[in-house]
């Protein structure tokens, strides 16, 4: 097979991998970073560990293609093509076993790539309904490798075995949590939808013993997808190199800018978070 030519120099494109399913309706997981690392300039490759006619929540009756089973031969594919990823975005992957073929891609094409794992499991203190403990489990070992690993306060309580903080939490749990998760990943942890103070939401990390902290207005609301718009600018900017507090800040505004404008559209929230109209926002920063 004849081998891909790909470029060796400092200033060449990058080139990401995102794994996550395809939901076909409902601005969630491959709909969003796609398009979104896409509008950052990224060379972005994807990989569907299944396709649904929508995502999970709140919608009955959903369609569900389980592609487990071609994650090995596509990996084997691209290994013989001798492609090669500056970064590895992972999302939702719908079972343990997904989550164990991710690992053969990941001995496969680690050399060079940054893991950045959003351990996509629950909201709201609970686990998503199609989810078991083999899958909590199995996530935890994915968290264990990832350079910058992203959950929300339910998936960290999940990943660290820490009760979820009901009916609240403040500040040292939240210091706390970021230093367990940090001591579980292999690089930094970013905490997400994390509330220090009333009518406020956002997203907290530690630079040392530091707490970095951004947050913008919260409107009330189920925001469907808003995790994954969210990882994804995150995911973006930190492979350009932004420090971390400057990516939360993009990341936390352009979220909210998102949420605001879907909230005044008014469409359905099962729909996800109108971002498409913020793409061109994020493309003429780089
Ligand atoms: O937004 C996270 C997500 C991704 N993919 C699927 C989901 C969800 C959340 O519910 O159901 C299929």
């Amino acid at each position: 097979m004849q081998k891909l030519k790909l470029s060796t120099r400092p200033e060449r494109q990058r080139r990401v991998l995102a794994v996550h399913d395809i939901s076909c309706v409902g601005r969630c997981s491959l709909t969003v970073a796609l398009p979104v690392l896409s509008a950052m300039g990224f060379e972005t490759s994807i990989l569907p560990t299944s396709i649904l006619s929508t995502h999970t929540g709140g919608f009955e009756g959903y369609t569900c293609r389980d592609l487990a089973e071609d994650m090995p031969p596509i990996a084997a594919h691209w290994r013989a093509l001798g492609l090669r990823f500056d970064a590895i975005f992972t999302g939702w992957m719908g079972t343990h076993r997904h989550i164990e073929h991710l690992f053969g891609l990941l001995d496969a094409f680690s050399d060079g790539a940054k893991l950045i794992v959003d351990p996509v499991m629950g909201d709201n203190g609970r686990l998503y309904a199609t989810l078991d403990d083999a899958y909590v489990a199995a996530m935890r070992a994915l968290s264990a490798r990832a350079d910058l690993l992203l959950p929300n306060i339910t998936e960290a309580a999940l990943l660290t075995g820490v009760d979820y903080p009901f009916p609240g939490y403040d500040e040292a749990w939240v210091v706390d949590m970021l230093r367990r998760l940090n001591a579980l990943g292999r690089g930094a942890a970013v905490l997400t939808g994390v509330s220090l103070a009333p009518g406020r939401i956002g997203a907290a990390s530690l630079n040392g013993d530091e707490l970095i902290y951004c947050d913008d207005a919260y409107v009330p609301g189920m925001w469907h997808g808003a995790g994954d718009v969210f990882a994804s600018v995150l995911t973006g900017e930190v492979l350009r190199d932004r420090p971390l507090s400057h990516a939360l800040d993009t990341a936390v505004g352009f979220t909210a800018r998102c949420i605001r404008r879907t909230r005044d559209a008014g469409t359905d929230e099962r729909l996800g978070l109108q971002f498409e109209t913020g793409l061109v926002e994020l493309s003429n920063r780089y």
